[in-house]
Formats: structure tokens, sequence, C-alpha cells
């Protein structure tokens, strides 16, 4: 028998969690305990609880979107498919993850470790920090979880059972499907924009190859079950210091196609960079910060590209194996054939799902801070603008642009550099 189901609050945390040892052997007893809410995303809550003997990230999922409100039901499964997320990307990538303490499934909450001095990604890049080591931890971490997640690494039944499990993360898979792929393409209530942008909304929304590129980016989203995935890899689930990048957040976990994680990653760099000239329009160092987040996404790309390359040739051996097919005859150009093949396919999806990253974040219901935060209204709308304007191309032009190089030389165009 279980307790019914209660949301926590700061004032009723030390009763409520007092008892287990997994809290008091960690952070001292619970009369002691400091308890603040710093729950700022659209789902769930979060505490931070200090002790006498150190602190914990308390999570706990409500039964609903907070985004929106109680009239958003959203049922909360979706913490058993995190928990069972974190495990598997934590073997992948062994200490890309927050440690976990406890899990509660009846009641939702999670109690992990409090990372410090850690920040959010996106609130770094809002102000203006460097993190040496993120690049090529993330786009590690990117190459790890990806690879060894899919059919290339993982032999049959294991695979299928997983396949079998994430499926019934079906609510947030659903969220997913629409809030990215079709809300943002029409007139639906769930949506908003800045009132700038009302003759580029009526443009987009008469854009057919914009809507066929995202109808075409949804059925590979849908039917392309290549690996697990975070399923939400955005700058507000990563968390960072100078040493230090791990992954936060994976409730939205879902099979489907490599280039998902990588292009919502590689989205929220390039929206931090064509936010800069709202949020920072006098700063002297702008274009200097400029260039190191553009470094960044391709330092991510490049280096998870290497690691790829280097798991596929150490570590293929799952149902795809293949090489009965190549290295048994000493065909290596066979071998390295697939490896392109399946490195410019990811690469192609990744840029697509990009362009639709920027288009729902500016568009749809769940915006970002970065734009959000831009005071002046016209600038808003002009930074806003000339994402859109490349969340265009990186969607319908995703077989054209061959490398991020060429990214890079489309952002630069559209600000007028
Ligand atoms: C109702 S959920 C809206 C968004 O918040 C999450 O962080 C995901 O990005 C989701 O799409
Ligand atoms: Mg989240």
């Amino acid at each position: 028998t279980h307790s019914p189901y209660e949301p926590l609050q700061a004032d009723t945390l030390a009763d409520r969690l007092g008892g287990l040892p997994q809290m008091t052997a960690r952070i001292g007893p619970p009369a002691q305990w400091r308890v603040s809410e710093i729950g700022d995303g659209n789902l769930n809550l979060v505490f931070i609880v200090e002790g006498a003997a150190g602190s914990v990230v308390v999570k706990q999922a409500l039964p609903y979107a907070r985004v929106v409100g109680e009239s958003w039901p959203m049922s909360l499964d979706r913490s058993f498919f995190e928990q069972e997320a974190l495990l598997r990307l934590g073997r992948r990538d062994p200490g890309r993850l927050p440690e976990i303490y406890y899990f509660d499934r009846h009641q939702a909450i999670q109690i992990m470790e409090h990372l410090r001095p850690h920040v959010i990604l996106r609130k770094g890049l809002m102000a203006g920090e460097r993190f040496p080591l993120m690049a090529g931890q993330l786009g590690r971490y990117l190459a790890r979880t990806l690879f060894r997640g899919s059919d290339w690494a993982m032999e049959t039944a294991r695979r299928k059972a997983d396949l079998a499990l994430f499926a019934g993360n079906v609510e947030l898979c659903g969220i997913t499907e629409d809030l990215f792929f079709t809300d943002p393409f029409h007139d639906c209530a769930r949506n908003s924009h800045s009132p700038g942008l009302d003759s580029a909304v009526a443009a987009i929304r008469a854009d057919r190859e914009l809507k066929l590129a995202a109808l075409e980016l949804k059925a590979r989203f849908c039917g392309s079950a290549q690996t697990l995935l975070h399923g939400d890899l955005h700058t507000g689930s990563i968390m960072v210091c100078a040493a230090d990048t791990r992954i936060i957040d994976a409730e939205f976990a879902t099979y489907g196609p490599m280039g998902f994680d990588i292009g919502s990653l590689l989205a929220n760099l390039w929206m931090a960079v064509f936010a800069l000239p709202g949020l920072r329009p006098d700063d002297e160092a702008m274009p200097a910060y400029r260039g190191w987040i553009l470094d960044t996404a391709e330092t991510i790309w490049t280096t998870f590209a290497e690691e790829f390359t280097r798991l596929w040739h150490g570590e293929r051996g799952g149902i795809l194996g293949g090489r009965e097919l190549f290295e048994d005859q000493a065909d290596a150009i066979g071998s390295e054939l697939a490896l392109n093949t399946m490195l410019d396919g990811i690469w192609r999806d990744a840029v697509g799902f990009a362009g639709i990253e920027i288009h729902r974040r500016i568009l749809g219901l769940a915006h970002i801070p970065e734009f959000e935060t831009i005071t002046d209204e016209a600038r808003r709308a002009g930074c806003e603008y000339r994402a859109l304007m490349a969340g265009r191309v990186l969607a319908v032009e995703r077989g054209r642009l061959a490398t991020i190089g060429q990214v890079r030389t489309l952002i630069a165009r559209l600000e007028g550099r």
C-alpha cells in the first residue's frame, strides 16, 4: 500500500523525507535541513535540500504540465521512464549524469546528487561564461550514448526489450511530436510569438516547402528507432562548470534518430548566438563570445564524429555489427563507406531537427529565456526573425548543408557579418 501521491512543499519536505536513510546518511538529521524550491522548468518541482553534512537535489513530477497548469494533466509515469533512461545513459557514458540516490515511483520523487559549482548551461551562456572542457565532453557523451544504445552495439533480445519498455513513454513522446513538428507550423492555441513577428508567422504558415520539411522530419522522428535518445537535450538540460559537464532531465527519453539529440543541442547553441545582439547590444566582448559559442558547436560535432568513428571500429558488435560483411574479407573500404554513410545521415538529420527546434522555440508553446528576456520588442523580434530564417534553411536545405562550416557561414550571412 502507498500513501496517495502528494506534491512536496518546502515546508513539508523534511517531514515527508526525513525518515529516509538515503537522505540522513548524506546530509544529516532533518531538524537542520534548509529547503528551497528552485524549479524553473516546464514540468517538475525541484528542491535543494541542505543539511549539516551536505546537500541533495529532490525532483518530483507534478501530475500536470507546470508551464500551463492543472488544465494540462500529465502522467507521473514520466519519472519512471526518466529513471530507466538515466540508468542506461549513465552506463553508456559513466560520470556524465548525476548520481541517483533514491527513487519512489509512486510519489514520482527522485533524490540525486547536488551538482556544484555547476550552473545550467543556458544561464551560463546568457551570462557570457565559457566552459573549456564542455564541447569535448558533450561530443563524447553524444557518440557514446547514441552508438551504445543502437543496433550497432546492442544484441537483439536486450534491444527489443528496451524498445518495448520505452514505447510506454507515449505521453511525453506525443508532446514532442506535436510541440516540435506540428504546432509551430499552424495556428494552434498553445502557440505564441512576439508581436513584431506577425507577418513572418503568416509567411511561415503559408510556406509549403517548410511544412513539408517539418512533416518529413516528424516522420523521421516517429519512424526511426535508431537509438535511445535523451529526447530533450537543450541547454537547460545540461549543467556545467569549468571542469565538468552533466546531463539532466531525461523524462522525454524515447527511441528515435540519433540526429535528434545532436540537432536539439546545436540549435540551442545557435539560438544563443542569434540572441546575443539583443541581450548584450553594447558589449564589446560580444563578437568574441559569439565566436566561442560557434566554435563550441563545431567542436561538439567534430568530437562526436571522431568518437563515433572510434566506437565504430572498436565496439561494433550488435545486431548491425556488419563485421562479417566487410572485415572478414579485409574490405576496409566497405566498412569506411558504411561508416561515412551513417555519419552523413546523422548530420543531415541533426541539421533538419535543429531547424525545427529553432521554430518551435520562437513560435510554439515552450519559449527560451535568451529571446524572452530581450526587453526591446523590435530588437527581440529582429533576433528571432534571423533565427527563424536560419531554421528554415536548416530544415528545408538539410541535404545541401554538408558541413558545420556551412552552417556557420549561413549564420554570419543572416547576421549581416
Ligand atoms: C509541456 S512540455 C514543453 C517543453 O518543456 C520541456 O522541457 C520540453 O522541451 C517540452 O517540449
Ligand atoms: Mg527538462
